[in-house]
């Protein structure tokens, strides 16, 4: 029976609730910065969280949304081509998306740092696998736990790094090989059917703490799914499986792994 060698946490959803105040934010304020007429609801955006990656929601909003909204095919403005003009849309969303961190948009959710700093102090390796923009994830640890936080994490496995993006499991295989570590010996955390998907693709077992976008997803083959990690004085919601402990910590972590 394998130790608890490492913890790899997805980022949003799970270490903060970014998708709606953080994302779909940047999201539309770079359509408008553009000139574009596009502006994403909050409904029409949990749509789009069916497709990961920033640049492939783009894509599919205007392959499957847009005509159906417009009754007709997106027209490119100008004459750059289509992957160019996503990119550099993409890139200034991003831009909005840090400033949106360094203006504290989104704090961490219950029970993260806690656990992180768990995690620190009994010595076990950590990492991150996101298919968000490794510019996310800066903004956002540096902005809620200051810049030293960036090295907590051995590896930041995320965005465009791997070929293919969750609910393919590239993002957390490439976490795991950097670290030479077996999946055995790890523990996953995400906040999504998608991250779920990726993360037992790497037969990693997974704790799931849910969210507004998610609370509704397929979490069958997570070993916990949480309302949130909780707090000693704030207790978490078991919504499937079994924790004898009222907050997520290391004892739990330590039983789920060995069980
Ligand atoms: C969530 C995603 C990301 C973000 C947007 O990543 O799918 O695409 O929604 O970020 P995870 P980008 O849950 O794996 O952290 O626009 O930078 O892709
Ligand atoms: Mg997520």
């Amino acid at each position: 029976m394998s130790q608890l060698e490492a913890l790899i946490f997805d980022v949003d959803g799970t270490l903060a609730d970014t998708e709606r105040d953080g994302h779909l934010v940047a999201f539309n304020m770079a359509f408008e910065e553009a000139g574009l007429d596009w502006h994403w609801s909050v409904e029409l955006y949990g749509h789009l969280l069916a497709v990961t990656g920033g640049k492939e929601r783009i894509r599919y909003y205007l392959s499957d949304f847009y005509p159906e909204e417009r009754g007709e095919a997106f027209v490119m403005p100008g004459s750059d081509d289509f992957d160019d003009f996503i990119a550099r849309l993409h890139a200034s969303k991003t831009q909005f998306y840090t400033q949106l961190m360094a203006d504290g948009a989104v704090p961490l959710r219950s029970g993260v740092v806690r656990l992180f700093q768990e995690a620190r102090d009994a010595g076990l390796r950590m990492a991150i696998a996101t298919t968000t923009t490794p510019a996310n994830v800066t903004a956002l640890l540096t902005h809620t736990l200051g810049a030293d936080s960036i090295d907590w994490f051995e590896v930041i496995a995320a965005g465009d790094i791997v070929p293919a993006k969750k609910p393919a499991a590239d993002i957390y295989l490439y976490a795991i090989d950097k670290m030479n570590l077996k999946a055995e010996q790890c523990l996953a955390f995400e906040d999504s059917h998608n991250g779920l998907l990726s993360s037992r693709g790497a037969d990693l077992k997974t704790i799931v703490t849910i969210n507004d976008y998610t609370s509704d997803h397929d979490f069958s083959g997570a070993e916990l799914v949480l309302s949130d990690f909780g707090e000693p004085e704030q207790p978490m919601t078991v919504l499937q499986g079994h924790c004898d402990e009222s907050y997520f910590n290391l004892q739990s972590a330590r039983k789920i792994l060995q069980a």
